[in-house]
């Protein structure tokens, strides 16, 4: 059969190169084909989510920032300055942790989704007009965030003002200051071309960017075991090739935007700096339990546990 895959990016961003891992593996290994929709092809984000449910797309890959509006537990992953911050860490923690590979799948299939894999994209940064190092100098400034209620309580609580915008309206809004700043890992302010409207790059270490790969549910519970198998392997083996692909991308990435603009101002901020933004996770992790109720509060209590088990590794 020709399965049909879309995801949020271009073929040669994270979401792309895990995509075309898991397309060789099935053709590889099968009579089976994979078609492969990049960003754009089929709309944005929340239209492949449609389309996916509707059992349109046999594959999809949503990251939580957008699939917390339909999922409100999938917001978890921006509570900041919980996931781990080394690539080691973030490994650990994605490959064994019980709340994404147990919890969180009967979550998802509960909407119609079986979920496959999540996986990190890399450390975000802060890409805005004007240089900050406190929530203060955030103060009135714009930052457009993925469209996920609890990513706009963190921001409130960053000292911002947060826009929650679909991907297509990033670019054009910074060029026109409806926004004036936006989070996203360092390979995406390259590939995507942040730095041309935008003049800052802040390291705040507050989180890495989570993606996550699921199958139409209908459609996957209806495969022969042995397809279901081959379609795990090789999510597996797209796995295995994104962590490795992503050792010194974020570095890589940096080297290529400072070619592209080496007047872009890099700013790291400081322990001592990053301690009221720190000191913010509190009140958006109760956020989160408001919004998710007891079931949510499970979910935190076995992600930290995993966090725990991975941070002893
Ligand atoms: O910020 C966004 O909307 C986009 N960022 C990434 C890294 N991937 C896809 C997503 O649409």
């Amino acid at each position: 059969a020709t399965w049909r895959y879309a995801f949020e990016e271009a073929l040669t961003d994270v979401q792309g190169v895990y995509a075309s891992k898991f397309k060789e593996h099935i053709e590889a290994n099968s009579d089976h084909t994979v078609q492969l929709f990049p960003y754009g092809t089929l709309g944005e984000s929340a239209d492949i989510m449609e389309q996916a449910q509707a059992g349109l797309l046999q594959f999809v890959d949503q990251s939580p920032g957008f699939t917390g509006s339909l999922i409100p537990e999938a917001q978890i992953f921006f509570i900041p300055y919980l996931l781990p911050e080394t690539h080691d860490g973030l490994e650990y923690f994605f490959r064994n942790s019980k709340a994404i590979n147990e919890a969180f799948k009967s979550i998802y299939a509960q909407h119609g989704l079986e979920l496959l894999k999540m996986f990190p994209e890399g450390e975000v940064v802060i890409t805005t007009q004007e240089a900050f190092d406190s929530p203060a100098g955030l103060d009135g400034v714009k930052i457009r965030v993925m469209t996920n209620p609890l990513l706009v309580e963190s921001y409130k609580a960053f000292g911002a003002t947060p826009t929650p915008l679909p991907w297509g309206e990033v670019y054009g809004g910074l060029q026109t200051n409806i926004i004036q700043g936006q989070e996203n890992p360092l390979f995406w302010v390259e590939s995507a071309k942040m730095y041309e409207v935008t003049d800052v790059m802040t390291f705040t270490g507050h989180n890495n960017f989570t993606t996550a790969v699921m199958a139409n549910k209908r459609f996957f519970d209806r495969l022969p075991e042995q397809d279901q198998q081959l379609v795990q392997d090789a999510m597996q083996a797209a796995f295995d090739h994104i962590m490795v692909y992503q050792k010194g991308l974020s570095e890589r990435s940096l080297e290529k935007i400072l070619e592209q603009k080496p007047d872009m101002k890099i700013v790291r901020l400081t322990e001592e700096q990053r301690q009221p933004f720190r000191a913010a996770a509190e009140e958006v992790e109760a956020k989160f339990i408001e919004m998710t109720g007891d079931p949510g509060r499970q979910l935190l209590q076995q992600f930290k546990q995993d966090l725990n088990a991975a941070k002893a590794q």
